[in-house]
């Protein structure tokens, strides 16, 4: 009976049920001076799986915002003691752009120029008080899905899909601003390249889904091994280039050294059969006149490494 009447509505419950459970995964802050009002949203975005932090002014709204890295959404009033809540938008936006952080504005106060100043200091969206529970959850679904998408885009941009690893595109992209970095800074840059060991064997004596199975154990053992200020990407195919900064010529030696050694003890299970692997890496020691001339310097010795036997590192 429902299913006739109610056409989408299959849909609109897969779809409600799938961002509840995404919204488990995002906090919100709500900022509001009076406490009612703010326990009344609170509880509203819990309804709908938010974790939630509160603040009684925008100041308190900007250190929630410093403390908790994991919200993506803030509800805010306008009229508060100490800071408002276009203020408090306004100076949140020099740190969280809009793709990155939701900021809906909300309040009772019956000016038309209001909407129009949250909006002009950065705000995605306003509210007008009082609101019916089924508008405030479109609008807030609305927002997050906005920001969801925008992160799906930028994945896409940056990513490699096989590995999640940073792409060639944004390896450079962000490279270029590391590079310009150590420059600026007199600091100690260098890159490499990685490469699979004989990977059209691997494809040959496992399959392509085996070939794949190897390069994402590799890629995640990068990952893993780097530190937090490295950048590691695929380049294509069972390439991986690295930039690594403010490492000296004997850490990077044990550096590399070290990631070469625990890829070559990589426990990599395929079926009933363990998948060995091995890697050739190819390092440029120290900056030169531009990114492209580090990472073609870094692919020249890499074909030294082959040339020698491989699974080995040359710098
Ligand atoms: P070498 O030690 O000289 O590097 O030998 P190699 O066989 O690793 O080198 P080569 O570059 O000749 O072969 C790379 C192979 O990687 C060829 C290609 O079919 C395979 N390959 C490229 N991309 C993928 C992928 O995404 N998945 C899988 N499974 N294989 C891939
Ligand atoms: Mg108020
Ligand atoms: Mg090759
Ligand atoms: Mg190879
Ligand atoms: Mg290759």
């Amino acid at each position: 009976y429902i299913l006739k009447n109610a056409p989408g509505a299959v849909e609109y419950l897969v779809w409600l049920v799938r961002r509840l459970e995404r919204n488990r995964r995002i906090t919100a802050l709500v900022i509001d001076d009076t406490e009612t009002a703010r326990q009344l949203t609170a509880s509203l975005l819990q309804m709908y799986g938010f974790g939630v932090v509160s603040a009684a002014n925008g100041k308190q709204g900007l250190e929630r915002l410093n403390e908790d890295s994991s919200i993506r959404l803030v509800v805010t009033d306008q009229e508060m003691p100490e800071m408002t809540g276009i203020e408090f938008t306004r100076q949140a936006r020099t740190n969280y752009s809009r793709d990155r952080l939701s900021i809906i504005g909300v309040s009772g106060a019956d000016k038309s120029s209001l909407v129009a100043q949250f909006l002009k200091n950065g705000a995605n969206d306003f509210l007008h008080k009082p609101f019916s529970r089924e508008e405030f959850f479109c609008r807030i679904s609305q927002n997050i899905e906005n920001l969801e998408l925008i992160g799906s885009l930028q994945d896409l941009a940056t990513k490699d899909f096989l590995t999640g690893l940073a792409n060639r595109r944004y390896f450079f992209e962000r490279g270029q601003q590391m590079f310009d970095h150590a420059g600026t800074h007199k600091k100690k840059l260098h890159a490499a390249m990685l490469d699979i060991d004989h990977f059209k064997k691997i494809n040959d004596t496992y399959g392509h889904d085996g070939g794949d199975v190897a390069l994402k154990a590799v890629a995640n053992a990068i990952a893993k091994f780097a530190r937090p200020q490295d950048l590691v990407a695929r380049f294509g195919g069972e390439e991986f280039a690295l930039l690594t900064p403010d490492l000296g010529h004997t850490e990077a030696e044990y550096f590399f050294e070290g990631l070469r050694a625990r890829i070559e003890r990589l426990e990599i299970p395929f079926g009933e059969q363990m998948i060995p692997v091995t890697t050739s890496v190819g390092v440029c020691l120290d900056r030169r006149k531009s990114l492209t001339e580090m990472m073609s310097e870094a692919d020249r010795v890499l074909y030294l490494a082959k040339a020698g036997g491989r699974n080995q590192v040359q710098m």
